[in-house]
C-alpha cells in the first residue's frame, strides 16, 4: 500500500485570515509530504498493510511490529493528522456550527465559547510539539491534546477537529504567540466538515 499526499482543497493563500501562504506551502508541500514519504518507506514490502486505511493502522498501533511501530506512529499519525487539518479548514470557514454538532457542544460544554477556550487551554498546555483536539469518545465530545504526531485514534478516540501546535504551523506569522494563532484558527474552521466527522463517528 502506498499512501499519497492529498491535494490541498484550496489555494495556498486561501487561509490568509489565519495562516500565511508561505507557511501553507512549506507545511503541506514539505512537512506533510515528508510524513507520507517516510510512512511509505516504513511499510514498504509489508503486505499486511495492503488495503488498510491509515486510520485503521493507527487504531492498532500498539500491536504493530516493534521495528516499525514508532515510525508508523510518527509518520502515519502525521499523515492522518494533517489530512484532517486541511479538510477541517476552509476559506469560507468561521462562524458557528449548526445542527446536532451545535447541540452536542451546548450540552457538553455549555456553549461554543467554552469549547474554544478549552481547545486553546489544551493547545497552550502542550509543551513542545503536538495537537489540541476535539474528539468523540464513547459517543461524547472531549477535548484533549497529544504530543508529537500521536493520533487520538491510537487511544480509541475519533478526532473531529484538530489544531496543529507544532511551531512549523504558525511560527512565520505568529512567532512565539501560539495563543494568537489558535484564536485566528477559528476564522477558517470548516464546521460542516467537522459536523460530518461527528455524524460519522457515531454519538
Ligand atoms: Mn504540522
Amino acid at each position: 500500500m502506498t499512501f499519497t499526499l492529498p491535494t490541498l482543497p484550496y489555494a495556498h493563500d486561501a487561509l490568509e485570515k489565519a495562516i500565511d501562504k508561505t507557511t501553507m506551502e512549506i507545511h503541506h508541500g514539505r512537512h506533510h509530504k515528508a510524513y507520507v514519504d517516510n510512512l511509505n518507506a516504513a511499510i514498504q514490502g509489508r503486505s499486511e498493510f495492503d488495503g488498510q486505511s491509515i486510520e485503521a493502522i493507527l487504531a492498532k498501533a500498539a500491536t504493530l511490529p516493534d521495528d516499525i511501530r514508532q515510525k508508523v506512529i510518527n509518520n502515519g499519525g502525521g499523515h492522518a493528522n494533517h489530512t484532517l487539518f486541511w479538510e477541517t479548514m476552509s476559506p469560507n470557514g468561521g462562524g458557528d456550527p449548526s445542527g446536532v454538532l451545535a447541540d452536542a457542544i451546548t450540552s457538553t460544554f455549555g456553549d461554543l465559547a467554552t469549547l474554544k477556550q478549552k481547545v486553546k487551554e489544551a493547545a497552550l498546555a502542550r509543551f513542545g510539539s503536538g495537537w489540541s483536539w476535539v474528539v468523540v469518545s464513547g459517543g461524547k465530545l472531549e477535548i484533549l491534546s497529544t504530543a508529537n504526531q500521536d493520533s487520538p485514534l491510537m487511544h480509541g478516540k475519533t478526532p473531529i477537529l484538530g489544531v496543529d501546535v507544532w511551531e512549523h504551523a504558525y511560527y512565520l506569522r505568529y512567532q512565539n504567540k501560539r495563543a494568537d494563532y489558535v484564536d485566528a484558527f477559528w476564522h477558517v474552521i470548516n464546521w460542516s466538515d467537522v459536523a460530518a466527522r461527528f455524524q460519522k463517528a457515531g454519538h
